[in-house]
């Protein structure tokens, strides 16, 4: 129990990774907590006791409207939103069609906008809630063979911003977090793990990210103590990129 404790929040992209551990660290703080993923069973095995897993893509406005429904169905308002859902591409730029560029976009992009519109309505009524948009640190360093993925993360940083910026005046706070290389079953599955070495002499910290290490900056910005802080981008990459 802790700075949670009567809250309820949706995490998307729940079932594994960063997003998985946000649910965790949530739940440890009080939240009931509805997890999506595109993963079904992994959603329902990841949410808490007393939570709710829910299959659910977030690149389609009708699943991304059942996900708010059952939230207020179930639990009667939504306090956060944690939006991690995303596809972390590892494409040459030579490689890049107009296709992938689309679907990199829907999901990172479309399901930002779509997650963050279908919350704010009960968000506005209710006078409160905090907003997280999962960004990455790729939107400051340009790497390599993710083009089309640092277009998306740039769209959700200025996003974030300019939200932000629009529906404070409704106790609404929206902040991004930008982790980097983070170790994850889906890094782990990628090419990105090679670059662990060279992304670790860069961290003023150096050893591996976990997703333990993400989740607490995004518990923080969810809470209700953090309400003076909006528009912000909380790079937690262990000093990688320090400007
Ligand atoms: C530094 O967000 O932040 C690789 C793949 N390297 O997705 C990321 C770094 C990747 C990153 C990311």
């Amino acid at each position: 129990m802790g700075k949670m404790d009567g809250r309820v929040a949706i995490v998307t992209g729940g079932a594994q990774g960063i997003g998985k551990a946000i649910v965790d660290k949530l739940a440890d703080e009080g939240a009931a907590v509805v997890v999506a993923d595109l993963n079904g069973p992994g959603a329902e095995k990841a949410a808490p006791p007393g939570g709710l897993g829910l299959q659910i893509d977030v690149s389609k406005p009708e699943d991304v409207q059942r996900l708010v429904d059952e939230t207020l169905a179930r639990y009667g308002k939504v306090d956060a939103l944690a939006n991690v859902a995303a596809i972390v591409p590892f494409t040459a730029w030579d490689d890049v069609t107009f296709e992938e560029w689309r679907r990199i976009m829907g999901t990172n992009l479309d399901g930002t906008y779509l997650t963050n519109r279908a919350v704010y309505g009960p968000m506005r009524e209710a006078g409160y809630g905090r907003i997280v948009n999962i960004c990455s640190n790729v939107v400051l360093a340009g790497t390599p063979n993710l083009a089309h993925y640092v277009a998306s993360k740039g769209g959700v940083w200025a996003f974030t911003r300019a939200l932000a910026r629009e529906i404070g005046k409704y106790g609404i706070t929206v902040n991004s977090v930008a982790p980097g290389l983070t170790e994850t079953e889906g890094v782990l599955a990628s090419p990105h793990k090679e670059a662990f070495d060279f992304v670790q002499m860069l961290q003023c910290i150096p050893r591996r990210g976990y997703a333990a290490d993400i989740a607490p900056a995004v518990a923080f910005l969810l809470s209700e103590e953090a309400g003076w802080v909006t528009g912000q981008m909380l790079v937690a990459d262990a000093g990688m990129s320090h400007n």
